[in-house]
């Protein structure tokens, strides 16, 4: 008989050195709701994955609990990442860089998908969003430049927005990209600093 793949449960954070790439072969992995965090929306919650600079995580399913998702110190690639059911929220910016996501999706995000704690870049292509609250937030009250991309994705059953913060220096561009259900695709940014075609 044929049965699904029994999940990893992640109960110490997973790094991935400087350079490394983690190929999770598609594997499903979840946080020990004990020591990680259960994935609710209390803040403080740890990372299933923290990604050193230049780092890659790829082909990993991430189920619930998934508590704080993935951080990211710096530059990181994720290629074909699926949060089943985001926990606090998905993937963080931590310390400055560029944060490549291609593929993958994330589903039942109560509030954010994807966090920018630092300066840098975040660009989103061939994805897919579902029941979420907003795809991407750079923290509340910051100024630092966030520039945000998305780009032939598919994104559906939004609470608040696409894309969200309170600095004049951050931009958003969309390209390419269908929606169902989406309120806002912009808030928060300066007049020039959007794009949408
Ligand atoms: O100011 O910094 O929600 O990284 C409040 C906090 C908060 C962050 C953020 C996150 O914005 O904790 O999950
Ligand atoms: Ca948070
Ligand atoms: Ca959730
Ligand atoms: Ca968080």
């Amino acid at each position: 008989k044929v049965s699904a793949a029994t999940p990893i449960v992640v109960s110490t954070t997973i790094v991935v050195a400087e350079g490394e790439t983690f190929n999770g072969n598609g594997q499903t992995y979840i946080a020990n709701a004990s020591t990680l965090g259960d994935g609710s929306q209390a803040e403080n919650q740890k990372p299933i994955f923290r990604l050193e600079k230049n780092a890659t995580l790829k082909n990993v399913i991430i189920g619930a609990p998934g508590a704080d998702g993935v951080h990211c110190y710096g530059n990181a690639t994720i290629s074909n990442v699926t949060w089943q059911d985001v926990g606090e929220d998905a993937l963080t910016l931590k310390a400055s860089g560029t944060v490549n996501i291609t593929g993958g999706g994330a589903y039942k995000a109560y509030d954010k998908v994807f966090q920018a704690n630092a300066a840098g870049t975040i660009n989103i292509k061939n994805f897919r969003a579902d029941d979420i609250g907003k795809l991407a937030r750079q923290n509340g009250g910051t100024s630092y430049a966030v520039n945000f991309t998305l780009d032939s994705s598919d994104i559906s059953n939004v609470k608040d927005s696409i894309f969200r913060t309170d600095s004049s220096s951050s931009a958003a561009k969309i390209t390419n990209t269908r929606y169902h259900s989406v309120p806002t695709l912009f808030k928060g940014f300066a007049s020039g600093k959007t794009s949408q075609s």
